[in-house]
């Protein structure tokens, strides 16, 4: 793909220009002065001065791309995990030493002013943070590309902990508007709903017209993406929902006002809040209609660009327009894009269908059947009347012309693969109909992408074994490395060139220092710089105090139990009940840090984290075992959270049982940034392995293979708990009022669940998990082997940039090719 970056983003001011331009704003945009301002007028004043290179990037790219004979690719996704923008926006300027040098000059801290920001956090976890990480992979690579998605009011909830139980909180992070975005009134869109549909008459032909009771407006909020270099800037464009009109004016002057306002906060919820699920469907009427909601103004929008640059001749439309769906949550715009061309262009099915199926691609990003989205076909049938009816017609021509080609009179293939599933209620299969509906699925790492073919998809893989591939996931190595680890990536810039945040193959220039005595102590320097740092943000956050020479241990992701945070759990109980048989247990002193969000709903994964705040209170404040073991969980982890916590991290803990995690991509960031992988053969693990070779991670556990058989014999988590000692006693330890003084009984519920189901066999993997820590333990002692291995892991991962990832989709499934902005 051909760039023409320079080595790294030249900054195009100098620090006089750029106070000159902070002050500027600081007093005629925001209409303060430097004796008052407070952190946030400055840091909307830095944002203002930046905004200026920006939006000049956002009018020159727009300007290249429009009306461009180029294919664009629109990256649909219900979520987008921004986290800050400002530091990762100087960086891809090259403005962030400047402005530093700047802000000290006005006797401001940078970094203090950007704790400011809150986080975007529109999204609930690793597919949300995927879409970010992509769209400034797109953004980078000079792709003419659209991210569209919600503006929704809340984000993630935020997360407190009260007597060690999550307390879920409104995320409020546009409360004092937003420095970032820019709302474009007039690019507007009208989304329907409700209603029904009418078969009209005329000429003799007989046409479906859409009759919809009600109507949404759609306003659309831009996100500037600043590539890696500024080049090219690139938009996330984000719809927020709005009554048709405000009032009804009527209503109001006949002194109905609140019944006039009642419809336009009806309106509004559609964009409210996030849904806080990760990977359990909702099935909310709600949801459904955020879904078509986004869906529907994208692809709106989408058309409206392409007639303004090509006219009503909609042939070339499906040549010039990719979208990607991010998961089956836009999967409702398959059927709205056949509505368009059916019922509104005129197109024939056919005609149309060639082009909706040259449009569409799908990334499929789990396997758990809890999160494949079914919706009742009443709810669909109710909201969207004419898509039920597309679905339908999509479903039986399926069935008919292509199943039954294939399997001739084969009723049981049919029932497996049709859209609709039947039952008492009529559900309709979204990943049926997206699969059906693109040219290409994709899984987002090469185990997950096999299982895809073989465990989901089996006939729809043998029908078309060309439309099956898989795109491993990345990270962007700009966010995740050089902005938020400054010390490594300066160290690193001292032995390989200065443009690896572009081009992260380079970082394997430094598999040859990975024995250097020299660059080792530098090396393990930062690493212990990073953890001093981080000893602060726990005792801020926790008042927990820990040491920086103790292994810092680290658990992020949400919690779910494919996940087995409570894996984590057990063993940290068992080191403690050994501390305490023998208080000389030679053990290197650990530090376990936990950072996780439950869903609301979700118990077990509550339950959970009140059992490791309990064992943590616990164990914190147990002198007999000397400090040799602290248990941190961190309140409200979230992407700003994990750019100060991955640098300092020694053990990446990723030991979801085999088969679950469909890629993982915070095993990719803890990697990079050299903390050693325990894990087991899932998802990216497999692959990181490969790539940093497996002596430089620790492998434990059951495999895919070892997983069926075992379920095939029947698993009986009983056994493992009657014949193994120690796992009996931490488990029995639950049971008590050991961790909750005087109220027996709290934490059994975990027990409970590990005994008699434990459908993610916690159990079974116990005792392979704990020979593995011994492992950790022993690899840590010996300075220079961690020192290597951690090196390995850095110089090694180039397989994980983003940029790979985005390349592979532009290349194999978007068709697109660069286009860079001109200056
Ligand atoms: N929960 C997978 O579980 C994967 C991300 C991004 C997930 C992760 O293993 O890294 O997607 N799946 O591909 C998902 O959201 C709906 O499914 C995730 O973030």
């Amino acid at each position: 793909m051909a760039t023409n970056l320079s080595a790294a983003p030249q900054p195009q001011l100098t620090v006089p220009q750029f106070k000159e331009s902070v002050l500027k704003h600081l007093h005629s945009t925001l209409g303060t002065y430097e004796e008052k301002a407070s952190q946030q007028a400055w840091n909307q004043a830095i944002a203002a001065a930046i905004n200026e290179f920006v939006y000049d990037g956002v009018s020159r790219t727009r300007k290249t791309h429009a009306g461009k004979g180029t294919r664009a690719v629109h990256y649909l996704s219900l979520e987008f995990l921004m986290g800050r923008l400002m530091s990762n926006n100087l960086q891809n300027l090259g403005l962030y030493e400047i402005a530093d040098a700047a802000m000290t000059d006005l006797g401001q801290s940078l970094s203090d002013i950007l704790e400011e920001e809150p986080d975007m956090a529109l999204g609930n976890g690793g597919l949300g943070r995927l879409a970010a990480c992509f769209i400034d992979s797109m953004a980078t690579l000079s792709l003419p590309a659209i991210g569209y998605g919600i503006h929704y009011e809340h984000g993630l909830f935020r997360q407190e902990f009260y007597k060690g139980r999550q307390v879920e909180r409104p995320d409020e992070w546009r409360e004092f508007g937003s420095s970032w975005e820019i709302c474009r009134p007039e690019s507007q869109q009208t989304v329907k709903l409700y209603g029904y549909v009418e078969t009209v008459y005329e000429q003799g032909q007989s046409r479906k017209v859409w009759r919809p009771s009600r109507t949404l407006r759609a306003i659309p909020w831009d996100i500037p993406i600043v590539g890696y270099g500024g080049q090219n800037v690139n938009i996330l464009r984000l719809w927020e929902s709005r009554a048709d009109k405000f009032f009804d004016w009527d209503v109001f002057n006949s002194g109905g006002y609140l019944d006039a306002y009642a419809e336009s906060v009806q309106a509004e919820t559609v964009s409210k809040v996030l849904y806080p699920n990760d990977e359990t469907e909702a099935g909310k009427e709600l949801r459904l209609i955020q879904q078509y909601f986004f869906s529907a103004a994208s692809i709106a929008d989408v058309m409206r660009r392409y007639k303004s640059a090509h006219g009503n001749d909609l042939s070339k439309f499906a040549e010039l327009n990719a979208m990607q769906l991010n998961d089956t949550h836009p999967a409702i715009a398959i059927p709205e894009l056949m509505r368009i061309l059916v019922d509104e262009e005129g197109f024939t099915w056919h005609d149309a269908w060639t082009m909706t199926r040259a449009t569409f691609a799908y990334t499929n990003h789990t396997l758990l059947p809890e999160a494949l989205e079914r919706w009742p076909l009443k709810l669909i049938e109710k909201v969207l009347p004419r898509h039920m009816e597309i679905i339908f017609e999509i479903n039986s021509r399926f069935l008919q012309d292509e199943v039954e080609a294939k399997w001739p009179g084969d009723d049981a293939v049919k029932r497996k693969l049709s859209i609709i599933e039947e039952g008492s209620a009529q559900m309709v299969r979204m990943g049926n109909l997206s699969a059906v509906g693109s040219h290409t699925v994709n899984g987002v790492a090469q185990i997950h992408s096999e299982l895809v073919k073989k465990d989901l998809f089996p006939e729809l893989n043998a029908l078309w074994p060309t439309k099956f591939t898989n795109v491993t996931n990345g990270i962007t190595p700009r966010r995740w490395m050089k902005a938020c680890n400054p010390r490594l990536s300066s160290l690193i810039e001292k032995h390989v060139d200065a443009d690896w945040p572009r081009y992260l193959e380079k970082l394997s220039g430094l598999k040859a220092l990975a024995d250097d005595a020299a660059f080792q102590k530098d090396y393990m320097a930062v690493k212990q710089a990073n953890k001093e740092d981080f000893v602060k943000v726990i005792r801020e956050l926790t008042g927990i105090e820990v040491s920086a020479d103790a292994i810092f241990d680290v658990q992020i992701k949400r919690l779910h139990e494919y996940k087995r945070q409570h894996l984590n759990l057990l063993h940290i109980m068992a080191l403690y009940r050994r501390l305490l048989i023998d208080p000389n247990y030679d053990l290197h002193p650990r530090v376990f840090i936990f950072g996780a969000k439950a869903a609301p709903g979700y118990r077990l994964a509550k339950e959970i984290i009140f059992a490791i705040n309990k064992v943590a209170e616990k164990i914190n404040n147990d002198v007999r075992i000397n400090n040799k073991l602290k248990v941190v969980f961190l309140p409200n982890y979230r992407v700003s959270l994990a750019e100060k916590l991955i640098p300092a991290s020694d053990v990446s803990e990723q030991i979801s049982l085999a088969g679950k995690e469909a890629s993982g991509t915070g095993n990719m960031k803890l990697a990079l940034n050299g903390a050693i992988t325990i894990g087991t053969m899932d998802g990216a693990n497999i692959e990181i392995a490969e790539e940093a070779g497996t002596d430089n991670v620790v492998i434990f556990g059951m495999e895919v293979d070892d997983v069926e058989a075992l379920l095939a014999k029947g698993y009986q988590p009983a056994d493992y708990y009657r014949s193994n000692d120690e796992l009996k006693a931490v488990l029995d330890w639950l049971d008590g009022d050991f961790f909750t003084p005087g109220e027996p009984g709290l934490l059994s519920e975990v027990k409970r669940n590990l005994i008699e189901s434990d459908s993610f066999m916690v159990l079974a993997d116990f005792e392979a998990y704990s020979e593995a820590q011994k492992k950790i333990d022993t690899l840590y002692r010996d300075k220079k082997a961690w020192a290597r291995a951690a090196i390995m892991n850095t110089a090694s991962l180039a397989k994980f940039n983003s940029d790979r990832s985005i390349q592979d989709y532009a290349e194999n499934i978007w068709h697109i090719k660069a286009v860079p902005a001109k200056s």
